[in-house]
């Protein structure tokens, strides 16, 4: 037998000789260590490429077959990407975990031991980005062929540390050691422009044009990671631009004898891949931030262009071949962009153009929250991208047009309407701007796409209801169950007796006929105690806080923003804190609080509801007083990895925001598919939620986001809470007092005043309601049987929240593609 044909059958092999085998060869050919000096991280990067090189056949073949048969194919447009370490995924999706963890055995290392040392791609910030992760892995479950296209920041979402109890952010330096999951494609490259101006000129037929000199450009150049689906051949591609120099730009300035210049610009070009930018922060004069948003626009754009050129041919079917589904405003100015290119690069006319244009666009918005609606200044436009200030003016005189004819002599109307916001600084509206250029346009649950058709987008859904679509979010069980929690998932295979669940969550509801069973009761359980044990020792570990398996773990793992309620969460824990101080600990059992999340380094509050939780937590915990009842723990630098650690874990749930103000939230649906209880408020996706998992399975309280509503426009007056309730007044009171900041009064003091004063998320009109809601979790969790029957139903039916279900509504709804199932080559 040849040497090539051994290599062939090796490299892609699945069997356990094979594995092994190509681990050490990658292990000498590509980190150049042999077995025993091997470092923890060259055992990783060689089981990574052993992975790897599992998984490109499968792409090869994908994109073969995808490009001969011209399958339709979305493609989905986000600024953000919260991918998660690959490694584990991979493994499940290929369908080889036990092979690899028994090869990896056989040569004496510790499996766990290489998964944990991948660090993760953060190229997100929250929800919004890991939505955007696990629809790719379910657009390839699902057999949809797509390609994601975003940002190859060179540092992801900072890492938080607590120093004295605050935050701290320190650069997430990702790329450090390597990243063996990514192809870099250095041909696949556009240029890329700013500033300038625009100028017009006479066509080959005599027609008068416009088109566009930019002052500066620069490259952007394709990175391709290839993303598994669980149980099928197909494999998508995710596709971020890194900003490089252009080097015809560069030379010049080299030959003027400008070297530095040179160097300069090459320095300046790369610096708008360089950071992700956190979220919550004013966006006013963050002229790198829309830089890199018209240039990963601008590369998929011009990307798109070409595959369809080389594929399918002329430009009048491109709405027929691609869908480009925009995740959120950021890649708004990708509908100006096609326009842009369309007329100005390829010769189309406006109609022709726009008809196009309108066809292939569909919009995502996550949030109703006024200070996250993009605008940028016409100024600003007009200085970077002069060319599509023009387009967008043209797009809104026509759109206008059509709005004063729908609605006669409404000015007012169409003065909201318009893409650009007038009195004071002119500004584009990017949410506008989305809408005109879409066909359909999503919210993320049903309260919240309710919610975007009566307030935010009232008078586009007047002129064009048919456009407005509701698709609750959801999130992959691959990664949420199999590889978070295998313990449980073993337990829910043994019990239904098949694995087709992790393909086809609904069958979780399989579980029901069991929900009474004492045996799986008692296993139920131990699954819970197991993983909670295993967090309890990585806390220990991290924190040098002891937790006890024994109490209930209430858990809040998100950012840290005013609406989502934290604060909330911290006055109850006050509360059990007096409580038992007082003796009155009767109706409580032992708990552990445990929050996990970042805040945006600019969020004064956000930032201080951490340091607050941290200054109970030293309190608490050094009370030998309260300590069999209570712990308090901050985990930090919640990411996905940490995530993964955490849902196992939980048995309360909070999702506590007021409600009308989360758009859907992901994090409750992976805690319930994790066996935990929900404590929440009707808003975005726990309506939902509630709704499945059965009333009586979740632990609801609050106002409704009507009531809220009602109450704000009446006048909402916190501080008549405050001087009522004698229990919310001594636990802000105790704030006030110093107990949490060795004697410092006034730390605390503009948490407490904005509570008292204005409290626009209105924690304490909530605050009794909650109270008495949590007095009820406890005496649920006093009785286990009914506590772990509740967990079971809730497992049994989530099926619902599966990211599969999502992408099958988009597909069927949306973007009108059906599967295009890929043979094995
Ligand atoms: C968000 C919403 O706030 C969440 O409620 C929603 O679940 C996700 C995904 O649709 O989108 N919108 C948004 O800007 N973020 C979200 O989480 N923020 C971050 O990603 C930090």
């Amino acid at each position: 037998m040849s040497s090539s044909s051994t290599h062939e059958r090796t490299r892609t092999g699945m069997s356990k000789t094979a594995l092994k085998q190509d681990f050490l060869d990658n292990l000498f050919y590509i980190q150049g260590r042999f077995r025993e000096v091997a470092t923890p991280h060259d055992l990783y990067m060689a089981a990574a490429f052993t992975t790897r090189d599992r998984l490109l056949k499968r792409w090869v073949n994908s994109a073969q077959v995808f490009k001969t048969s011209h399958a339709r194919t979305v493609c989905y447009l986000s600024a953000e990407y919260l991918l998660g370490p690959h490694l584990a995924c991979n493994l499940v999706n290929l369908g080889i975990t036990d092979t690899a963890r028994q090869a990896g055995a056989e040569l004496g290392l510790n499996f766990d031991a290489i998964v944990e040392e991948e660090e993760e791609p953060g190229l997100g910030n929250g929800g919004l980005g890991r939505l955007a992760a696990c629809f790719m892995e379910s657009l390839s479950t699902c057999q949809v062929p797509a390609i994601g296209y975003g940002i190859r920041y060179e540092f992801g979402i900072f890492d938080q540390a607590i120093e004295d109890g605050w935050q701290v952010e320190k650069t997430d330096n990702w790329l450090r050691n390597g990243n063996p999951w990514e192809i870099p494609r250095p041909k696949i490259c556009f240029p890329v422009g700013y500033g300038g101006h625009t100028e017009s000129y006479r066509d080959e037929h005599g027609q008068m044009r416009l088109r566009w000199q930019p002052a500066f450009m620069i490259n952007g150049m394709a990175y391709d990671t290839p993303i598994l689906g669980y149980g099928t051949e197909n494999v998508n591609l995710l596709r971020l631009w890194k900003a490089e120099a252009s080097e015809s730009f560069n030379f010049q300035a080299f030959n003027t004898g400008d070297y530095y210049g040179a160097v300069y610009s090459k320095i300046e070009a790369e610096t708008i891949s360089k950071v992700l930018y956190p979220n919550d922060e004013p966006e006013i004069g963050k002229e790198l931030r829309l830089k890199q948003q018209y240039f990963f626009v601008s590369c998929s754009m011009q990307d798109m262009i070409r595959l369809h050129l080389n594929t399918v041919g002329p430009l009048e079917s491109f709405a027929e071949k691609f869908v480009v589904q925009l995740n959120d405003t950021h890649p708004a100015l990708a509908v100006v962009e096609l326009m842009r290119l369309l007329l100005d690069d390829h010769g189309l006319n406006w109609e022709q153009a726009w008809d196009i244009t309108r066809h292939t666009f569909c919009y995502t918005n996550h949030t109703l929250l006024p200070e996250a609606l993009e605008t940028w200044s016409v100024a600003l436009f007009e200085r970077l991208l002069p060319r599509h200030l023009d387009l967008i003016y043209e797009i809104n005189r026509r759109f206008l047009d059509e709005v004063r004819m729908r609605f006669l002599g409404d000015e007012a109307r169409v003065w909201r309407m318009s893409l650009i916001a007038e009195g004071g600084e002119r500004r584009v509206r990017m949410a506008n701007l989305a809408v005109v250029g879409s066909q359909a346009v999503n919210g993320v649950a049903e309260l919240h796409s309710a919610l975007v058709k009566a307030t935010l987008f009232k008078d586009f859904a007047e002129l064009w209801p048919e456009r407005f679509h509701n698709v609750t979010n959801g999130v992959t069980p691959r990664r949420f169950m199999v590889v978070a929690n295998p313990r449980l998932s073993r337990l829910i295979t043994q019990t239904c007796g098949h694995d087709a669940w992790i393909r086809d969550l609904e069958r979780l509801r399989e579980l029901e006929t069991h929900q009474d069973d004492a045996g799986l009761h008692a296993d139920w359980r131990a699954v819970k105690l197991a993983a909670k044990q295993d967090l309890a020792t990585w806390m220990q570990q991290a924190t040098g806080i002891h937790l006890d398996p024994a109490s209930l773990f209430d858990v809040q793992a998100k950012r840290f923003h005013e609406y989502k309620r934290q604060h909330l969460n911290i006055l109850h824990i006050i509360r059990c804190y007096q409580r038992i101080k007082q003796g009155e600990s009767q109706n409580l059992v032992p708990r552990a609080f445990i929050f996990g999340g970042k805040a945006a380094p600019g969020y004064f509050m956000a930032k201080l509801m951490i340091k607050l939780i941290n200054a109970v937590a030293e309190v608490v915990n050094n009370d030998p007083q309260v300590n069999g009842w209570m712990r308090v723990a901050f985990l930090p630098n919640f990411n996905v990895k940490n995530g993964q650690r955490l849902y196992p874990a939980a048995d309360l749930s909070e999702q506590i925001s007021l409600a009308g103000k989360e758009a859907s939230g992901t994090g409750n649906m992976k805690f319930s598919m994790n066996g935990a209880l929900t404590i929440g408020t009707l808003d975005g996706a726990n309506v939902e939620i509630r709704e499945a998992v059965g009333a009586e399975n979740f632990f609801l309280f609050g106002l409704t986001a009507e009531a809220a509503l009602q109450q704000q426009l009446t006048g909402y007056r916190p501080w008549e809470y405050y001087q009522s309730d004698i229990e919310l007044k001594s636990d802000i009171d105790l704030i006030n007092s110093g107990l949490f900041s060795h004697g410092d009064t006034q730390l605390f003091r503009p948490l407490t005043d904005n509570l008292v004063n204005h409290d626009p998320f209105m924690v304490l009109a909530d605050y009794r309601a909650y109270l008495e809601c949590q007095q009820t979790v406890s005496a649920a969790y006093q009785d286990p049987e009914r506590w772990t029957r509740m967990s079971l139903l809730n497992v049994a039916r989530i099926g619902r929240f599966s990211s599969d279900r999502a992408i099958r509504e988009y597909a069927e709804h949306i973007w009108k593609v059906t599967p295009n199932p890929i043979e094995a080559a």
